[in-house]
Parts: structure tokens; C-alpha cells; sequence
């Protein structure tokens, strides 16, 4: 006979099998509102927002110290802590004036943390007493409110959950049990079944729909106290009372696993790819997520924009994150952020909502980044940096758009003239950009033809061949920029290949970046087609990267390789090749006309 959990995880198991079998098509129809929002608010309030990371007149301690940490980092008993409860102000707060601040802001759905680690439930659970509602003495139930207002606002709403980390309950994972041992597996399913599951259920049922379930994991499960049937247990409660919820990859399962709805990337890491499935990075609006009212790390409004379109372009969201005090107050520096975002999106919405990227090389354009609305097939061009000569010059389109307008401030148009040269286009600007963070010039496209391979045109004329933009590259050792030396390829006798289109004919210089490690000189080839230029590169020194404090590192030196003729306009295939076996770090060819 089986005992009554065993079946009815055999019961659950046969509901997600059911659920597995519809994944791809299920999947893809939950996520298209996600995919479509591309902006969220994450909303970290809790405890902790009352202590304003300050125990007892002591400052968060340690390093990465988030002030929604604090009953971990400063060592406060669970019951200390709960007193914090007491200083919310309550005839002050008012959650409907968080979603209205996140609509104003352009942001399609909210994230809030209902459990943080501090193990506290928002709302008035009946599993346990441990709640905001129990401990502060209040009736109130901000989760209610909260999902009253964003379905007042047609608001999506999403749900923090800690599952792993719980620091109130004696059997839930804490990090000091890497010291202390951990709790047995047989405990961690106690604290599963008998507080994590029943909670779930709880805000799965009485909240009306909920658009997401956030959980908090940020190393896959085999490497947790989880086991997958946990997991599995808490996909099949979602599936089976809020089928159309979206789950996150936080859970502890892989994206491409059967169960996760969409990726979330680590907290303020932004792709560096194009991603194909659906994925968002959390971020912060400044250091810590909860209220600190030691606060000095705001981020800029550009850099937010950066993050925004940056994500967009490849084909990402954000959800960004604002930390409300026990009041209910939201930081004036949050504000004064979100507005402006908000104003910026009530008038270019067009180039994010919906958007995805070209999947063009990462990083093509040193003056922004691309968006594309597939459905409209217009593209969106993002200039963060105005060009000084008033020439965009963007590179990988190769169909002939229709029409090339700047979107202007006040809701106007300015039809732009440009030429298409094979793929590279310049677009010919007025002397000022229209907006001070991000001007938006609109390519209305019949055919989206592009290449997807071409090293782009540099701001003011050139091509910077760069390990990023490299068309064949094998064996090859690639490091990273390290903060002092610039990312370059260590390169022998292997060959790297760059796809260019040459403008026009006539004379080009090459310059070769690179730091010889050897004690004698070595020779370099570069080809483009059957031309090839040899010529020698002296050894490297080091240099001082910072004065007076002993700090040396490897110089990077512009040398001139040479010069050629080119007679046809065209594409050419560049190639770079170091003879004699010898090592060379390379970091960049620039080509450029005399
Ligand atoms: O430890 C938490 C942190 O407090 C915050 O909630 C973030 C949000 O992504 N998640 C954890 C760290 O990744």
C-alpha cells in the first residue's frame, strides 16, 4: 500500500507528465505577454525595510552587505527581529501607490517579495505566526492590496518567493550550515511540506491570477539541499492552480529543463549574447534591493537606459528593482528615476515593448544599440552617443529601408536622408540629438535582409577587427578585458578571419594592436583576399597602469602593419596569421582610409 504523500506525489508526478507533453506549445503561448512587457518593477519590502540597515546604531556588516540581509549579517534573533514589525506606519502605507508609480514609469508587471530569506510572510498566512500582519499588530494584507491595485490598473503581478533560503525556520537552508552542517534531507523536506508547499498553495489560491511565481536560487538544484522531486512538486501546485503562471529559472531547474518558463540572469548581469528563450535580468536601482537608508550607490539614468535597451536588443527584459521604506514611502531617488524612464517610454515605447534584437555581432555599434519590432518589421536605432560629424553610420542591414525618420520629442517625425553601401548605411543627422539620454531613429523596413557577419563601421570611419567581430577563429585562447589589459587572442600559427566591406577603392592603412611576449621579434601576415602584408613586431614591455603604486601591466602597442591598395569596392576577407609559431596577444586590426 502506498502512504498517502507517497500518492500523492505519484499523483503530482502524473500532472506534470501531463504538462510536460504540452510544454513547448503551453510554454510559448504563457510567455507572450512577458515577451511583449520587457520592463517590470521588482519591489524588495519587507522586515528589513525597517531597519533601514541600521541594528542597534551598527551598520550592515560584511561585504555585499544588502540591507534585506541584515537579520543574517548583523546576527539578530528571530525575535528581535520580528520586533521590527512594529515600525511600520501604517496609516501611511499604500501599495496602490506603488503600481501606479510602476505604470507611470512604463513598467508592464511587479514583482514582490511575499517571503524574503528573513522567512516573514507579507501577508496573513495561516501557516505559522510569523507575518507581517501577526507581528505588527495589523489587519492588513499588503499581497491583498496589492493584487486588488494591479488588477485595478491591469497590472501583471508577480511573486518573490524564498523557497531555499528561510531563515526563521530551523530546517530550511541558511548558509551558516556550511560551518554548522547542514540540516539532514529528511529535515529539509519537513520544513518543505509543512511551511514552503502549504504557502505556495496559499498565494496560488487566494490572490486571484497571478503572472509569475519568483524564486530565489542562484545555483542549479544537484548542487542544493533540493531534491528534483521538490521541485517538481512545486511546478505541478503551480500548473495545477494557476496554469498560465510563469515560473523562473531561479527555481533550481535549467531554463531548457521541463518546468522553467523563462531565465533570470544573475542580479545586474546583462547578457553579453543574444538569447533565444525568454529571459529578464534583475536589477538593482541602486546597491541594496531593500530600503537602506545608507544609501550611496543610485545608478544613473543612462546607465538604467543602457541596461533597459541593451537587454531589449538581445532579446531580453528587466525587471528593476526599487525598495520602498516602512512607510511605504518610495526613495525620491527612485522616483525622480522611474519618471524619467517613464516619460522616455510614453513617447519611444514603440522601440521596446515587443521588441527584440537583429542578432546582429554583439555590441556592433559604438554609438548604441538596435531594437526590431517583428511585428511592425520597423527597427528601432537607440543613439546614446550623438556622432560628432552628424553621420550614423550603422552596419549589417543590407535590405534598402523604406523610409528613415528621427522620432522627435514632441511626438513628431524628421524624415532623415541616407546612402546604402552594401551593408553599411549612413544616415545623415541634424546637429542635436533629440533626447539627452537615448534618440530614437525609426528604419521602416518592406524586407529584412541582413549580414549577420560583417565587422561594423567604426564612429568616424574605420573597422576595428576584434575577437568579437571575427568570422572563423579556432583554438584560439581568448581572454577577457581583466581591468587593466584590453580582451585580446592569443594567437600562434592559427589563422583568424574578418569579414569587411571595403567602401570604396583606394588606399587603407592597417594598424595591428597586439603585445609580443617574446624576447625577439616576430612576423605577422595580414591578407585581405590574395594581397598579404608581412611585417615585424617588436617586443613588448610593460607599463605603469597606475602611478606610484607598483602597478605594471602589459603594453598594448598601434603598430602600422602597412598599407594597400584596395581597386574594387567590395566584401574582402581579412586574414591574420603570426609566423614561427610564436605567441602574440592580439587585440584589435584597424583599417581605415587615409
Ligand atoms: O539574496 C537575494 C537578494 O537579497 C535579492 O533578493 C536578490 C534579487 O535577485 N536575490 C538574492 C541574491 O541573488
Amino acid at each position: 500500500m502506498l502512504s498517502t504523500k507517497a500518492s500523492l506525489n505519484l499523483f503530482l508526478c502524473f500532472i506534470v507528465s501531463l504538462l510536460i507533453g504540452n510544454r513547448a506549445h503551453a510554454q510559448t503561448q504563457r510567455t507572450d505577454w512577458f515577451e511583449e512587457a520587457r520592463f517590470g518593477m521588482f519591489i524588495h519590502w519587507g522586515l528589513y525595510s525597517a531597519a533601514e540597515g541600521l541594528w542597534k546604531g551598527e551598520k550592515l556588516r560584511y561585504l555585499n552587505n544588502y540591507a534585506e540581509w541584515i537579520r543574517y549579517r548583523n546576527r539578530i534573533s528571530k525575535e528581535e527581529y520580528g520586533e521590527l514589525a512594529k515600525r511600520f506606519v501604517w496609516d501611511e502605507i499604500d501599495p496602490e501607490e506603488w503600481v501606479i508609480q510602476a505604470k507611470e514609469a512604463g513598467m508592464k508587471y511587479i514583482i514582490i517579495t511575499t517571503k524574503h530569506h528573513d522567512g516573514v510572510a507579507l501577508w496573513d498566512t495561516k501557516v505559522g505566526n510569523y507575518s507581517l500582519p501577526k507581528l505588527s499588530g495589523s489587519k492588513r494584507d499588503v499581497i491583498k492590496e496589492m493584487a486588488e491595485a494591479c488588477r485595478k490598473h491591469d497590472m501583471k503581478l508577480g511573486f518573490y518567493y524564498s523557497h531555499w533560503i528561510d531563515w526563521a525556520h530551523p530546517y530550511a537552508w541558511d548558509h551558516n550550515q556550511e560551518l554548522t552542517g547542514h540540516v539532514s534531507d529528511k529535515e529539509f523536506e519537513k520544513y518543505w511540506q509543512e511551511k514552503a508547499i502549504p504557502q505556495l498553495r496559499e498565494l496560488l489560491t487566494n490572490y486571484g491570477d497571478i503572472a509569475m511565481m519568483w524564486f530565489d536560487m542562484w545555483i542549479p538544484y544537484q548542487e542544493s539541499i533540493f531534491k528534483k522531486e521538490q521541485l517538481e512538486q512545486a511546478v505541478a501546485l503551480i500548473r495545477e492552480l494557476q496554469p498560465r503562471c510563469l515560473i523562473n529559472s531561479r527555481l533550481g531547474l535549467p531554463t531548457d529543463a521541463e518546468y522553467v518558463d523563462f531565465q533570470t540572469l544573475g542580479d545586474n548581469v546583462f547578457s553579453a549574447d543574444y538569447i533565444e528563450h525568454p529571459w529578464e535580468t534583475p536589477g538593482t536601482i541602486a546597491h541594496s534591493w531593500g530600503y537602506s537608508g545608507q544609501e550611496t550607490e543610485w545608478k544613473s539614468i543612462s546607465q538604467l537606459f543602457e541596461s533597459l535597451i541593451g537587454n531589449v536588443s538581445l532579446n531580453g527584459g528587466y525587471t528593476l528593482n526599487i525598495g520602498p521604506r516602512a512607510n511605504g514611502d518610495i526613495p525620491y531617488e527612485s522616483i525622480t528615476r522611474l519618471n524619467e524612464i517613464g516619460k522616455w517610454l510614453e513617447r519611444y515605447g514603440e522601440s521596446v515593448y515587443g521588441n527584440t534584437g537583429l542578432g546582429l555581432k554583439v555590441d556592433q555599434h559604438d554609438w548604441g544599440k538596435t531594437t526590431y519590432d517583428p511585428k511592425t518589421k520597423n527597427i528601432y536605432l537607440h543613439i546614446f552617443n550623438w556622432p560628432l560629424d552628424n553621420i550614423l553610420r550603422v552596419s549589417g542591414i543590407t535590405s534598402a529601408p523604406k523610409k528613415i525618420e528621427l522620432l522627435l520629442n514632441d511626438g513628431n517625425m524628421k524624415e532623415l536622408t541616407f546612402v546604402q553601401n552594401g551593408p553599411l548605411l549612413h544616415i545623415f543627422l541634424p546637429k542635436l540629438a533629440t533626447d539627452p539620454y537615448n534618440s530614437i531613429i525609426r528604419l521602416s523596413m518592406s524586407e529584412l535582409d541582413l549580414d549577420k557577419e560583417v565587422a561594423a563601421e567604426s564612429t568616424f570611419g574605420g573597422f576595428a577587427l576584434r575577437n568579437e567581430n571575427a568570422l572563423h577563429k579556432e583554438n584560439l585562447t581568448v581572454q577577457k578585458y581583466d581591468g587593466k589589459n584590453p580582451s585580446f587572442i592569443i594567437t600562434k600559427n592559427e589563422k583568424i578571419t574578418w569579414k569587411v566591406y571595403f567602401p570604396e577603392k583606394g588606399e587603407y592603412f592597417l594598424d595591428v594592436s597586439a603585445h609580443n611576449p617574446n624576447k625577439e621579434n616576430i612576423e605577422i601576415e595580414v591578407s585581405i583576399d590574395e594581397k598579404t602584408i608581412k611585417s615585424q613586431v617588436e617586443p613588448d614591455g610593460k607599463v605603469v597602469a597606475e602611478p606610484n603604486e607598483n602597478n605594471y601591466t602589459e603594453e598594448f602597442r598601434d603598430r602600422r602593419a602597412g598599407l594597400l591598395y584596395i581597386q574594387k569596392l567590395g566584401y574582402k576577407t581579412v586574414r591574420f596569421k603570426v609566423g614561427d609559431n610564436k605567441e602574440l596577444w592580439l587585440n584589435r586590426i584597424w583599417i581605415a582610409k587615409e
